[in-house]
């Protein structure tokens, strides 16, 4: 039986990579289209993780304007060499396979000696190759090689995509300047060999690849040389070490990275998925809200092969009583006056300007809306948390008196500007009364909405009912029992956008907006929460 919570970090979490500097456990993971990028959390037991902040924190260092869900930010590596810290990753600017549009993003990394120093992490060094989930590794002579996943430069371009290998050649890391040509050192027979991580022990070299796609097929695998990072690599007899099927508990298990303890004993973290209609085939990582999160497994080791998790499938497994969840997963902002929202808050691509206070009105967020609404591909006035728990309600209190008709701030449950349901307050159109906006998502870019006149201008509290088939969205007015609208079914909400993927998961956020104009009312949420 699992002695800790597995999954170890809920909301979408996938692609974890984890460095120990001494007694401490740093864990970064992908963020995709979202901002800040690659979160830093620490823990002194691999067990429970607190989010410390970010390495992309400034424009400067992550500019995503109008990127399709799933773009931006994948696969990062970390690692920790002669006292800095490294974390790789590559920033996709356009990403449509639906239209075969792939602008092979460049690989970069960023560095700092500080993690728990907020802003601290450099300006991007850029690698000269293309491709994704980069890997640096530095041999016992000082050489650094940096691995990246693109598709086999040996064959022949014209020929469109063939599956993905790994490419690996020395580097200068100063200036992130090959040295050398890229060689393909795995190729897999599935045709995608990803999430690629070097790791040294002892005589010999070890490759840890992701093969099958990051879907069901999902699998790690593990080769290894005595000679060098070119190879030749032996297959490990224990391969796959963690795969799942369709019928299993936990899914999609794959793209792992390890870590030694200072007492020598090896553990791995991988993503995976819980499905939520158990036993029903999931076609991709997301036909279930909360996407893929970061698991936590022993390794053992014979004959100088690793064996994850004794061998056995991945299990879910939380604390018995409620309050065993840790808090990262049910929680509650009460909004203290600072410069900057509290850790665990994203925007939706880069936001352009600020366009929020903290100060403005004691124990309140203040929004003031800008001219992009939630469908927007550019980044509209919207603060957004991962959902990190299947069932559970999220409220929040709102003041918000607009004078023009236009103008609209409330919350809304986010899968990407395609598919989300909103509720929000509006000027009613008779310039009288405010109303109740319920917006919901019928087809990727298709919506519906239904109006509801508030009678009163006081506070409004806003809702969302998550469970594992549906989300229902309400309101209350004064000390009023909730109006619910009508559910919005989990297969609409997790659908295949037009553009882009679903690598994500569901969010949930306050916004404000002006139909292509700023809203000139501010809008007041006194607290957000959500709880299990
Ligand atoms: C990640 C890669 C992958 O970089 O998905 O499907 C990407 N495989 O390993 C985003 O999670």
């Amino acid at each position: 039986m699992p002695t800790h919570n597995n999954p170890i970090l809920s909301g979408f979490n996938p692609d974890p990579s984890l460095v120990r500097v001494g007694e401490d456990y740093y864990l970064t993971t992908s963020t995709f289209e979202y901002f800040p990028g690659l979160p830093i959390y620490h823990s002194r037991d691999l067990i429970s993780w607190t989010l410390i902040g970010h390495a992309l924190t400034r424009p400067s260092q992550l500019n995503l304007r109008t990127v399709e869900p799933g773009g931006g930010i994948w696969a990062p590596t970390f690692r920790h060499h002669d006292g800095v810290l490294y974390i790789t990753s590559c920033l996709w600017t356009a990403y449509s396979p639906q239209q075969n549009v792939r602008v092979w993003p460049r690989g970069f990394y960023v560095s700092t000696q500080d993690p728990w120093k907020a802003d601290s992490w450099s300006d991007p060094i850029y690698f000269d190759q293309p491709g994704f989930d980069q890997d640096l590794f530095w041999d016992d002579d000082g050489s650094v090689y940096l691995s990246t996943c693109f598709r086999p430069i040996d064959h022949d371009m014209k020929s469109g995509l063939k599956g993905f290998a790994i490419h690996t050649s020395k580097i200068d890391l100063a200036t992130g300047t090959s040295l050398e040509a890229p060689r393909v050192i795995r190729r897999s027979p599935s045709g995608v060999a990803e999430g690629s991580h070097i790791i040294r022990k002892e005589q010999y070299y070890y490759l840890f690849v992701a093969e099958g796609g990051t879907e069901s097929g999902h699998m790690e695998l593990v080769f290894r040389s005595s000679t060098g990072v070119y190879g030749p690599w032996e297959h490990c007899p224990n391969n796959p070490l963690i795969s799942a099927t369709t019928q299993d508990d936990v899914q999609n298990t794959g793209h792992a990275d390890l870590i030694e303890e200072s007492t020598g004993k090896w553990r791995a973290v991988c993503l995976a998925v819980r499905p939520y209609r158990q036993r029903h085939a999931l076609r991709t990582p997301y036909l279930q809200p909360i996407g893929r999160e970061t698991f936590l497994m022993d390794v053992t080791w014979e004959d100088d092969w690793p064996i994850f998790n004794q061998g056995s499938k991945l299990q879910l497994s939380f604390g018995a009583e409620a309050d065993s969840v840790p808090p990262i997963l049910k929680w509650r902002d009460s909004f203290e006056a600072s410069e900057h929202l509290s850790l665990g808050w994203y925007h939706k691509n880069t936001p352009l300007k600020r366009e929020y206070s903290l100060k403005e009105r004691n124990h309140h967020l203040r929004l003031w809306g800008g001219p992009y609404n939630l469908q927007s591909l550019e980044s509209p006035t919207m603060v957004l948390r991962k959902q990190t728990l299947a069932r559970g309600i999220w409220e929040t209190s709102l003041d918000f008196l607009p004078q023009r008709p236009h103008c609209e701030a409330g919350t809304v449950v986010y899968w990407n500007p395609y598919t989300f349901s909103s509720i929000g307050v509006r000027r009613g159109f008779n310039g009288e009364n405010r109303e109740i906006q319920f917006t919901h998502t019928t087809s990727p870019g298709e919506f519906t909405c239904t109006t509801q006149y508030l009678k009163s201008m006081g506070s409004v509290r806003l809702a969302v009912q998550c469970s594992e088939l549906e989300y229902t969205l309400g309101y209350a007015e004064l000390d009023e029992e909730y109006n619910w609208f009508e559910p919005v079914s989990m297969e609409v909400m997790t659908a295949d956008p037009p553009r882009g993927m679903a690598f994500t998961g569901m969010l949930l956020g306050l916004y404000a907006f002006g139909e292509l104009q700023r809203c000139l009312e501010p809008a007041d949420f006194a607290f957000a929460a959500f709880t299990g």
